[in-house]
């Protein structure tokens, strides 16, 4: 295999920021390329916008800096593309469509897809959603990264562009805010609770949703896309499961480090949205195959966010 060359789209996001400077750590900073349509929040390696719908652009920078592996994680979430949702379909669609022909047309070897819980529905065992269901997700979220997953499939079989994709879960993470997703709740009740002593959630207080937490995520996308081209026996998308808990229980847990933190219910549309996932998912397929195994449960991600959370205050202060 060629030396990596590594190029994000979606680079400035909540996993983007992470997996940037995890990738340029493991590679060298000067093998990666972050891009993001909006600014730089500071990598350690070379950055240049790029809005994904500009096919050229992505196609010029891809095949003049030799890259290998293109990471595309540049999407609009759940929560925000209910608001538009047209437009949500052209960034997620168009741009997934433009990262799977760039990829075919140059010499990028692998090519990383998110996808997310998001691809199912109501229609489907909830209590542990399969790896393979009949995908009727009811947000157009859900639906581009259904048709995400299955373009992917479709350039693996046609093309064999090696794809590779993972379903995340809910991502929690200290170092990168999340924008605009459903599962966001888990990430802002830190903040709220630490900062403020209070929080206002917009989901249920029993809408169990799964979620993972930042490293276990980040390692598991590096995982994949370093396994072995043989061991990939699913080319559509992965499920992952790290945790699963409801906003009740996360408070609880949260209670053991602030026990005078209050909470209060106040769903919203975002509700919805929660209503139409799995509470967890069967990652059987995950595991076996290229050996995934998550590290962090509702205790330690809990720990890990309120001591992360506390040192980035005294940091500022
Ligand atoms: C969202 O809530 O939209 C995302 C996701 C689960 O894909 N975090």
């Amino acid at each position: 295999m060629r030396n990596r060359k590594i190029l994000l789209t979606g680079a400035a996001g909540q996993i983007g920021q992470i997996l940037t400077r995890e990738l340029a750590k493991r590679y060298g900073s000067q093998n990666v390329i972050a891009t993001d349509i909006s600014g730089n929040p500071g990598f350690p390696c070379a950055f240049e916008k790029l809005d994904v719908l500009d096919r050229e652009r992505m196609e010029k920078l891809v095949s003049e800096n030799g890259i290998t592996d293109l990471y595309h994680l540049a999407a609009i979430l759940s929560a925000t593309g209910e608001k538009n949702p047209q437009k949500a379909w052209d960034i997620n669609m168009r741009g997934t469509l433009n990262a799977l022909e760039v990829a075919r047309v140059t010499d990028v070897e692998r090519l990383f897809f998110p996808s997310s819980i998001a691809v199912f529905g109501i229609e489907i065992d909830r209590e542990k959603a399969p790896q393979h269901a009949p995908l009727i997700p009811h947000s157009v979220y859900g639906i581009s990264k259904a048709a995400g997953e299955n373009w992917c499939n479709y350039y693996f079989e046609k093309y064999g562009l090696d794809v590779r994709s993972i379903r995340y879960p809910g991502v929690i993470g200290y170092e990168s805010p999340p924008g605009g997703g459903t599962t966001d709740y888990a990430v802002d009740i830190f903040y709220k609770a630490v900062e403020e002593g209070h929080y206002a959630c917009f989901l249920n207080a029993n809408a169990r949703l799964p979620m993972i937490y930042m490293d276990d995520a980040i390692r598991a996308t590096i995982e994949l896309m370093e396994a072995p081209s043989e061991k990939i026996s699913i080319r559509t998308s992965y499920n992952l499961q790290g945790m699963s808990f409801t906003p009740a229980e996360l408070f609880e847990e949260i209670k053991k480090f602030i026990p005078e933190v209050t909470i209060e219910y106040q769903p919203d549309y975002r509700q919805d949205i929660a209503d139409s996932w799995p509470g967890r998912l069967d990652d059987q397929a995950a595991k076996a195959d290229w050996g995934w195994k998550r590290e962090f449960d509702i205790s330690k991600l809990t720990e890990t966010m309120y001591r992360g959370i506390k040192s980035l205050q005294q940091q500022t202060t």
